[in-house]
């Protein structure tokens, strides 16, 4: 990684089973990114344990969820593709930014309400703070550029905030990133209600298309997704739910809106909704088929585990380093 091109850090949450939504807000765009920057892609499991989690299963999806990330394309071999919990710095910088952070300003994130209400029973001080890990994840590796869906824009602006009051302590420490955030797909909603973002976590599995539903189960969820009386395919905010299979058909597809409200004009619903399915498939099948080949290989994913846990390692220790020396902690005697 000695080259002049930036640094891209993102991560997804190895819980529940991902949707399409995640697919083609996130994944989809680290992949075509992944050529022009130097990326960290991490599998952040120190954040799913803000919500309760069985041991085995956390342990199969976040390897699951790390062979997803090689199966769509992401080369271990040029992009470092590790689990968040084998490099320690980024829970060692979390400490020390949340001593940067106000109470006043986590009380404001969305995530965090919506959650908080939905796990009533475990509000607990990690999903509080949540934010504050998320931002030291990037500022770990000096990110210039982190590919988020847009739900996670307030997280990004937070870490910013963070970033900035700290270089104005401590002079230019951080690298402030910037959020990319994809043309298409960059927020997927809910077959079943196209007012809500579509989420790993609803409990109506008709409402999401999971990364390994097999083509029937695609075929049937995108033939009863919630559409409108008014029999026109137009892309526009007044059939929410039309609006958004033409997000899904253009972001499978590569055509934009337009060209697909074209493409489907005089045609029914009927019609569309089996050419969304198709479409999705097409990009689905693929993913899968090698996602299953990949698991089988138990000891190349290992040796990827091993080989970018040691890379990212190096990296994270290089700023940890540099922070833990403007804030005034003692050297090392060596
Ligand atoms: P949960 O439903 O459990 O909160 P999630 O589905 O939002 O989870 P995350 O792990 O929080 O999943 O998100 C992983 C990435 O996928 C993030 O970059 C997020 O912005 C993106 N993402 C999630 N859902 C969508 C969606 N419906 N449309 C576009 N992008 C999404
Ligand atoms: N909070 C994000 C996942 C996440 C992330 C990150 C994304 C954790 N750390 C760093 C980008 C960069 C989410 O819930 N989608």
């Amino acid at each position: 990684m000695i080259d002049d091109k930036k640094t891209l850090f993102s991560g997804m949450q190895a819980t529940g089973n991902l949707t399409l939504g995640n697919y083609l807000g996130a994944l989809k765009n680290w992949v075509t990114l992944n050529e022009e920057y130097n990326c960290f892609f991490c599998v952040v499991d120190e954040h799913s344990i803000t919500v309760r989690q069985d041991p085995a299963t956390l342990r199969k999806r976040a390897r699951d969820l790390l062979t997803l990330y090689i199966a769509a394309g992401l080369d271990p071999e040029k992009n470092c593709i590790y689990y968040q919990s084998h490099v320690s710095g980024h829970a060692e910088l979390a400490w020390i930014l949340n001593c940067y952070t106000y109470m006043g300003e986590l009380s404001r994130m969305t995530q965090f309400k919506d959650k908080s209400a939905k796990h009533a029973d475990n509000i607990n001080a990690g999903l509080f703070t949540y934010p504050v890990l998320m931002a030291a994840d990037i500022l770990l590796y000096q990110a210039d550029v982190v590919p988020v869906g847009i739900d996670q824009m307030q997280h990004l602006e937070l870490t910013r905030d963070i970033a900035q009051r700290f270089n104005g302590i401590y002079g230019d420490v951080f690298t402030i990133p910037e959020a990319y955030i994809g043309k298409v797909g960059a927020k997927i909603m809910s077959l079943q209600d196209p007012d809500k973002k579509m989420s790993k976590s609803d409990e109506n599995v008709n409402a999401s298309i999971y990364l390994m539903d097999d083509p029937d189960t695609i075929m049937r969820k995108c033939k009863r997704a919630v559409t409108d009386s008014e029999g026109v395919i137009l892309y526009r905010d007044e059939q929410p739910g039309i609006k958004n299979l033409i997000n899904i058909y253009s972001a499978c597809t590569g055509k934009t809106p337009d060209e697909v409200v074209a493409e489907f004009d005089g045609r029914g619903y009927g019609d569309f909704k089996v050419a969304v399915g198709e479409a999705v498939v097409s990009v689905l099948k693929p993913l899968q088929d090698e996602h299953a080949r990949l698991s089988k290989d138990k000891a190349y994913i290992d040796s990827v585990i091993k080989n970018n846990a040691d890379k990212a390692q190096y990296f994270a220790t290089k700023t940890l380093r540099k922070v833990q020396r403007k804030i005034g902690f003692p050297d090392r005697v060596r």
